[in-house]
C-alpha cells in the first residue's frame, strides 16, 4: 500500500472522476481489497454496485461513491449496545488476543456506563499475568471503581462469581446515587497463555462456568479486535465465535487504522455486529458504532 493511507487512496480515486468503465471497477474491487474487505466479498459488492449504476445510467465516478455508500450501510449487521439500568444483574466478558485492547475497553466500558448512572465492578479475570491485575486495578482506582481481583494463577470463572457476589451484596462503586439491586460486571480475560488452544478452553470453561452460574444475570460475550490486524481480525473472531458464541465486537486502535473493511466481513461471514470503536487510549476514547457514519468515513465522504 506504501507510504499513502487508505483513506488518502480512497479520496484519490473518487477525486478524479473518471467516466465509469470496467477498469474503474476493477480497480475498485483492488481498493475494497486494500481496505480489508475479503476479495470474494469486494468482488461482490462492485457486482451489485455495477449493476445499480447501469440501471440508474450513473456515468461518472463520484456519481458511484454515495451509492456504495449506501449499499455498504445496507449490508451492515447493526445492534444497539445495551442500555443498562441497575434493575438486573449483567455481566459483560471481554475477550480476545493478547495487546488487542481488552484491559483498557474494559476501563472505557465500565467508566462510561458509570458515567450513565449504573453502579460497576470491574472483574479481573486475567489471572494469568500478575501484572494484568495490577493494570485493572489502576484502572478501577482512577476512575472510582471497585475491582474484584484473586491472586495470579486463580480461576478466572471464581473471580466473576466472586464479582456477582460482591454485587449482590451492594458493595460496589455508588453509581451516582441510583437504587435498584441490579450491576454491572464488566470483565477483562487472558489474552495470552501457554497455547492458544489452551486459551480458548480457558474460555470455553468460564463461559460454561457463567452459563450455568450467572444466574438470572444477562450475560453478554464481546470480542476485542484491533482494527491494525486487517484480515487476521476476522480470523480470530470465528476462533472466538466458534468457542463461545460472541454478541458482538468492540473495535479498538481505529485511530491508528481506517481500513475498515473488516467491519463488512464480520456482518457477512459471522452475522456479528460491531457495537463499539474505540480510537484512542484515553477513557473517553469509546463511541457506539454508527453504521452511517462508519461507512461514509470509510468512503472518505464526510
Ligand atoms: N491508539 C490506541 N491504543 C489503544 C486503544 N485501545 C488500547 N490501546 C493500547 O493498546 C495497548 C494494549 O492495550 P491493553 O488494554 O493492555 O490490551 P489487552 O488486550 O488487555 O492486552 P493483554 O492483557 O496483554 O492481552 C495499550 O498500550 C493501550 O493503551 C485504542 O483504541 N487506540
Ligand atoms: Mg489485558
Amino acid at each position: 500500500m506504501g507510504s499513502v493511507s487508505f483513506a488518502e487512496r480512497i479520496k484519490q480515486f473518487f477525486g478524479f472522476k473518471n467516466a465509469i468503465s470496467e477498469d474503474v471497477f476493477d480497480d475498485l474491487a483492488d481498493l475494497l481489497i486494500e481496505g480489508d474487505f475479503g476479495a470474494a466479498e469486494a468482488f461482490h459488492v462492485v457486482e451489485e454496485l455495477q449493476n445499480i449504476c447501469k440501471k440508474n445510467k450513473l456515468s461518472n465516478v463520484e456519481e458511484v461513491r454515495p451509492v456504495l455508500a449506501e449499499l455498504l450501510e445496507q449490508k451492515i449487521i447493526f445492534k444497539n449496545p445495551p442500555l443498562l439500568d441497575n434493575e438486573k444483574m449483567t455481566v459483560i466478558l471481554l475477550l480476545g488476543v493478547n495487546g488487542v485492547g481488552k484491559t483498557t475497553s474494559a476501563a472505557k466500558i465500565a467508566n462510561m456506563y458509570k458515567n450513565n448512572g449504573v453502579k460497576v465492578i470491574l472483574a479481573a479475570a486475567d489471572t494469568f499475568r500478575a501484572a494484568a491485575v495490577d493494570q485493572l486495578v489502576i484502572h478501577g482506582e482512577r476512575l472510582g471503581i471497585r475491582v474484584v481481583a484473586h491472586k495470579q494463577g486463580g480461576d478466572p470463572a471464581a473471580v466473576i462469581y466472586d464479582a456477582l457476589e460482591a454485587a449482590k451484596a451492594g458493595n460496589g462503586n455508588a453509581g451516582n446515587g441510583n437504587a435498584g439491586n441490579g450491576y454491572l460486571i464488566v470483565a477483562d480475560t487472558a489474552g495470552r497463555m501457554h497455547t492458544k488452544s489452551a486459551l480458548v478452553e480457558e474460555l470455553k470453561k468460564i463461559d460454561r462456568v457463567l452459563e450455568s452460574r450467572a444466574g438470572d444475570a444477562d450475560y453478554y460475550k464481546w470480542l476485542v479486535l484491533d482494527s491494525t490486524t486487517g484480515r487476521n481480525a476476522l480470523a480470530q473472531a470465528e476462533i472466538f465465535h466458534d468457542a463461545v458464541k460472541l454478541d458482538g465486537v468492540i473495535l479498538t486502535k481505529y485511530d491508528s487504522s481506517a481500513r475498515g473493511g473488516i467491519v463488512f466481513s464480520l456482518s457477512d461471514a459471522l452475522k456479528l455486529p460491531v457495537l463499539f470503536v474505540c480510537d484512542g487510549e484515553k477513557y473517553e476514547h469509546i463511541k457506539p458504532f454508527n453504521p452511517h457514519v462508519y461507512t461514509r468515513e470509510f468512503l472518505g465522504l464526510d
